[in-house]
């Protein structure tokens, strides 16, 4: 059946209000306007940035759809739309890549400016939404609203990728990969022999571990409150993994004594303040690099101490994985099909869309790396 121009009612994740479990429910998804791409989802991954929204750490406005790790097929495209077309493979982009902006004219910048995260407007870029229930608006989630069977994109928030790629695995490299994966190897550009240590061992840690073995990081050190995680960490690479509430003392002191002066590259990728404390103190006081990859919640604070700067070290933080996301991200994909890059061990849980409770219990259970959706 033709749908192009038609609207859609489909099968969606809504959440009502912060805090409170989502819903799956039948919602209308309006064709894409000028500029926009409606997407048939093909998997979701859930990515901690997907909690901190359902947790209220982030301002967003309810009822939402949440979801950003998205892979699909082109449904329909609106008017001047002509980088994807309907039947292409795609991934959503969370930081899209609008190509005039500032960030995306910089060599170096990548934090597009129709980026819809920090703050969420929850409207497309027309000022409108997409989806609707029984006639109430529904809000996007960054404009990308990946936990229904359709969403409608902004076509700077899309991109078409090899139309080998598998999409029940490939969506993790729409988010949690080029987070990851990016940061170490992208961002920090780890050194060969170096020591890195890696502040959480969720989908986007893991993925930083595997950044920084890739690029020949003698050390590895996960810190992780969940036991459960340090396996599989250990199998990607981490060489060392340390639970900080075991400890008598702060786990900075342990990574100084265990590197005896400091880590070269520290990785935050939990999204707390005390983390991010703790990434930086473990860091070498003349060279160390630490990376921010987690955001932490709105209106809050970091303070360090003004003079641990002083002595050369580098704090950075990092979206993405610094990557340009529509030039970069389609390579990611062809790299994994070329087995330059190995996402399988990422992808621990497969369920289909309709088990979405199942797959949010095992995610706050601390069981998954990355758990996929499939539709
Ligand atoms: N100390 C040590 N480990 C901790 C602590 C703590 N105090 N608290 C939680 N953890 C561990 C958890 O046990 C878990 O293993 C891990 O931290 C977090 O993993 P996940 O799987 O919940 O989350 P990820 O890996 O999917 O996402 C982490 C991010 C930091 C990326 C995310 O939370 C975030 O802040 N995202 C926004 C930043 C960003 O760049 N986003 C781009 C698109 S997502
Ligand atoms: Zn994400």
């Amino acid at each position: 059946m033709d749908t192009a121009g038609k609207t859609i009612t489909c099968r969606a994740a809504i959440a009502w209000k912060e805090k409170s479990p989502l819903k799956i429910e039948e919602v209308q998804v309006e064709p894409p306007k000028s500029g926009e791409v409606r997407i048939k989802m093909a998997s979701t991954g859930i990515c901690g940035t997907d909690d901190h929204v359902l947790k209220g750490d982030l301002s967003m406005k309810y009822p939402l759809i949440p979801g950003h790790e998205g892979a699909g097929i082109v449904e329909s495209v609106g008017d001047g739309v002509c980088s994807v077309k309907p039947g292409d493979k795609v991934l959503t982009l969370i930081v899209p890549q609008c190509g005039e902006c500032d960030a995306c004219l910089h060599c170096l910048g990548n934090f597009c400016d129709k980026q819809d995260i920090l703050p969420c407007s929850g409207v497309m870029m027309d000022g409108t939404s997409r989806f609707s229930y029984r006639g109430q608006t529904v809000y996007h989630s960054f404009r990308t609203s990946t936990f229904t069977e359709y969403t409608v994109v902004p076509e700077v928030a899309v991109v078409k990728i090899d139309d080998a790629a598998p999409l029940d695995k490939v969506c993790l490299i729409s988010c949690g990969v080029p987070t990851g994966y990016g940061a170490a190897v992208n961002s920090a550009k780890v050194t060969p022999g170096s020591t890195c240590v890696v502040f959480g061992l969720g989908g986007v840690g893991s993925a930083i571990v595997m950044g920084c073995k890739a690029s020949g990081a003698s050390r590895i050190i996960g810190v992780d409150i969940n036991e459960q995680k340090f396996p599989r960490a250990r199998a990607l690479g981490v060489t060392d993994c340390i639970n900080p509430t075991k400890l008598q003392k702060p786990v900075q002191e342990v990574v100084m004594e265990m590197t005896g002066v400091g880590a070269n590259f520290a990785f935050e990728a939990i999204g707390k303040i005390e983390t991010m404390l703790a990434a930086w103190n473990s860091c070498n006081s003349s060279y160390g690099v630490c990376l921010i990859v987690g955001v932490a919640p709105v209106n809050t604070q970091l303070c360090l101490q003004a003079v641990s700067i002083v002595s050369g070290k580098t704090l950075k933080g990092v979206c993405l994985g610094d990557y340009k996301t529509k030039d970069c991200i389609p390579q990611l994909v062809t790299d994994y099909l070329q087995n330059k890059i190995n996402i399988d061990p990422l992808v621990t849980h497969q369920l289909p869309f309709n088990e979405l409770h199942k797959a949010m219990k095992l995610y706050h259970k601390g069981k998954t790396i990355r758990c996929v959706l499939l539709f």
